[in-house]
């Protein structure tokens, strides 16, 4: 049940795969990734898709031939072994140029510059049938509150994916946005940085049912947010467009370690969530399980290929202990005398006004809240009791 196929939709970032080792500390400690051998690896792996941005396929500022050269390695690569684009985002954050951000720099000529890239680059996207471009802003931010005017960044921002939802519908393209939030790193502080601010800049959008988020786990835990809670809001607010998966522990630098490395506990309800959290019982997201991680320093290339498929073996055992879980009649019995189906009941009967409830002597007068102390417990250390017992394997 650990072993993934292509039904799984699992999907890996280039770059993930590709990192050297390069950190602030140190230069690489692999060799350099080629694209076609990640292809081909990751299908033998059990993925089915692969995403990129510009710059890892080609260098910043290839000649046209040497980018279509590329190109035509990857189409040949899917072709071979039927591993998909599902998702192409453009960097906008390595070269100096982008030294201030891009769509967001304060310097108007840069600003002009991002867009054609991205513009560009969605060409290439529709081209390669990816239905979901990713705009993770890293250097879109500051790190001195009077070098950056907020309102005016915002405004800019929101004037670059306006013009990219232009493009899409003009061109008709099947691409939706999703916009990646990360609180700090490598700025200082990152506009957008969490999956509710960007919730609320996409509803001031001239096409915000063209704008989703793109959540990574690591970035709502490095702002000590709980992540499963912040997917249920982007879910139930219609905006889960894509996912970024990996593992963080604690409120400390971007680890992108291995999905499942992190907590452990919150990568359990995730996948509970995921898989198990919408109508009936049924998954709650039907987008690719994409995973954003780096293979840490220390390894060589087994080590990479040994962590990708870990992140893979990982989700479907929290696939597995979930369903367990949820199959469990003793879990099913907690659930219900933690009342967890009720908050689906909503607050007022049918038709109900505020008259009829006043009216109601039992929801006040009658209602006799004094019971709430000593009786009247919840029972939800014993679900969450439950929850760990198949986690672990012990039930
Ligand atoms: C970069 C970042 C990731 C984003 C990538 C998409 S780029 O690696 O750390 O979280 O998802 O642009
Ligand atoms: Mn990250
Ligand atoms: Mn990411």
């Amino acid at each position: 049940a650990t072993k993934p196929t292509k039904a799984d939709r699992f999907s890996f970032g280039l770059w993930t795969i590709g990192y050297n080792g390069t950190d602030p500390f140190g230069g690489p400690t692999r060799p350099e990734l080629d694209v076609v051998e990640a292809v081909e690896r990751l299908n033998e792996l059990g993925a089915y898709g692969l995403t990129f941005h510009d710059d890892d396929l080609f260098a910043f500022g290839s000649t046209d031939a040497a980018r279509q050269k590329q190109i035509d390695r990857l189409k040949q690569a899917m072709a071979d072994t039927g591993i998909v684009v599902p998702m192409v985002t453009t960097n906008l954050f390595s070269a100096p140029v982008f030294k201030d951000g891009g769509f967001t720099s304060n310097d108007r000529d840069v600003r002009r510059f991002a867009l054609r890239k991205v513009i560009r680059n969605l060409d290439l996207a529709a081209e390669l049938g990816a239905k979901t471009f990713v705009m993770w802003g890293g250097r879109e931010g500051s790190e001195y509150d009077s070098a950056k005017n907020i309102g005016a960044a915002l405004e800019r921002y929101r004037e670059a994916v306006n013009l990219l939802g232009d493009y899409v519908t003009d061109k008709g393209y099947d691409i939706r946005f999703a916009i990646e939030p990360k609180p700090n790193e490598p700025r200082g502080d990152i506009l957008l940085p969490t999956l509710g601010h960007a919730i609320a800049f996409i509803n001031t959008l001239d096409r915000p049912e063209l704008v989703g988020v793109n959540p990574e786990v690591g970035h709502e835990q490095m702002a000590g947010l709980n992540f499963t809670a912040g997917i249920a809001q982007a879910i139930e607010h219609g905006k889960l467009y894509h996912i970024d998966l990996n593992g963080q522990r604690g409120i400390k630098y971007d680890q992108d370690l291995v999905f499942g490395h992190g907590d452990v506990m919150n990568a359990f309800s995730l996948v509970d969530l995921l898989e198990n959290g919408g109508p009936n019982g049924g998954p709650a997201y039907d987008g690719p399980r994409h995973f954003d991680y780096k293979p840490s320093r220390t390894e060589d290339i087994t080590g990479v290929w040994d962590s990708a498929a870990a992140n893979m073996a990982n989700y479907l055992m929290f696939k597995e202990r979930a369903a367990a879980f949820r199959a469990d009649p003793e879990v099913q019995e907690a659930l219900a005398a933690a009342k967890v189906a009720e908050l689906s009941q909503p607050t007022l009967n049918p038709g109900e006004s505020y008259d009829d409830l006043i009216a109601d002597r039992s929801a006040y007068e009658d209602f006799g809240p004094e019971r709430y102390l000593g009786g009247q417990g919840f029972g939800f250390v014993r679900l969450q009791q439950l929850a760990v017992e198949h986690l672990l394997g012990f039930r």
